[in-house]
């Protein structure tokens, strides 16, 4: 991560250095937060931010989850995304805005603590490294099980529960995986630490449903829609481990990770070991519609100048 110059808290642009939180804050102790991942990227016609309105809108969504009550409009906060942008400068390509309970008491109960609310700008680029990005990433199948839609608001994005994909990031680290696989209670493949799941077999493609405890990705929705524009059929389904080994193809999705090649998962290579035709296409045209090369899906580019 390189860091960028401001950052907005609460209205106003603060030098990254002096953007601080208190030591009391609610969010830091418990996870009373949420958050939000928008990649920026270079167009013929400027910089762009992708789907800025339907992330921000799980934004507001994932808050309401944990009754953290955002004082700014959709509005407000989308334009505040975009003056962050403007103000640091062509490095940054990846955006972190944050809404948490700030200080006041201490104890579980957020009610009556002031919602907090940041936006900060980083240089990321490619997610697990660029060289995993063309050829594929490996995988483990984390120990680490994913907790159900019982047991969390997996559909929102709130900060305490990454915890979970903490850990099981770090297992797969420790193992000398570039990245962990996460099993549901069932059984089945729930997600990435940080992206979704999607399968290739005799020319279809598939993907984990939301009941199988996943968060509903945006890169994963711009997949489908592209997928099906193409001719594929899509389908939401339970997968599991065993498929996964068995799959022609196996490719992630998220903000960060973008579309992002499988090529071994617990030591079994997917297909033969390197990415497939499908997710090489899937790969090729997202790239194009993100840098505005594709003028069918103009509609998910927010411009910032
Ligand atoms: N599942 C999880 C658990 C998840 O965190 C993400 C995004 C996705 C799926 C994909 O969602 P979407 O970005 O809307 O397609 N993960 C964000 C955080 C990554 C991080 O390391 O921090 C992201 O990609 O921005």
């Amino acid at each position: 991560m390189d860091i960028t110059e401001k950052i907005w808290m609460d209205g106003e642009l603060v030098d990254w250095k002096d953007a601080k939180v208190h030591i009391m804050t609610h969010a830091l102790h418990y996870g009373g937060g949420v958050f939000e991942g928008l990649r920026v990227y270079d167009t013929a016609r400027g910089r762009a931010i992708f789907r800025l309105r339907d992330h921000m809108r799980r934004f507001f969504n994932s808050a309401k989850t944990i009754y953290l009550d955002i004082p700014y409009s959709l509005d407000e906060l989308c334009e505040a995304v975009k003056e962050t942008v403007r103000v640091n400068g062509p490095k940054a390509d990846y955006i972190r805005p944050l809404a948490y309970y700030g200080t006041g008491v201490i104890g579980l109960n957020p009610v009556n603590l002031p919602t907090r609310v940041a936006i900060a700008c980083v240089h990321m680029g490619a997610y697990l490294g660029e060289e995993q990005q063309k050829k594929g990433v490996r995988l483990i199948t984390s120990s680490w099980e994913k907790p159900s839609n019982r047991a969390a608001a997996l559909q929102a994005k709130i900060c305490g529960n990454y915890i979970n994909s903490v850990l099981a990031r770090l297992e797969a680290v420790h193992h000398g995986a570039d990245e962990a696989l996460m099993l549901n209670s069932e059984g089945n493949v729930a997600e990435g630490t940080g992206e979704n799941v999607f399968m290739v077999k005799d020319g279809r493609i598939y993907t984990t449903p939301l009941s199988a405890g996943i968060l509903e990705g945006i890169t994963r929705n711009s997949i489908m829609e592209i997928a099906r524009d193409i001719g594929y059929e899509v389908t939401e389904k339970d997968i599991t481990r065993t498929e996964l080994y068995m799959a022609d193809e196996v490719f992630m999705t998220g903000t960060a990770a973008e579309v992002l090649p499988v090529r071994m998962i617990d030591e079994h290579p997917i297909g033969n070991g390197s990415p497939g035709p499908v997710t090489v296409e899937l790969q090729k045209m997202f790239s194009d519609i993100v840098h505005g090369r594709n003028e069918k899906y103009m509609k998910w580019l927010e411009f910032v100048d």
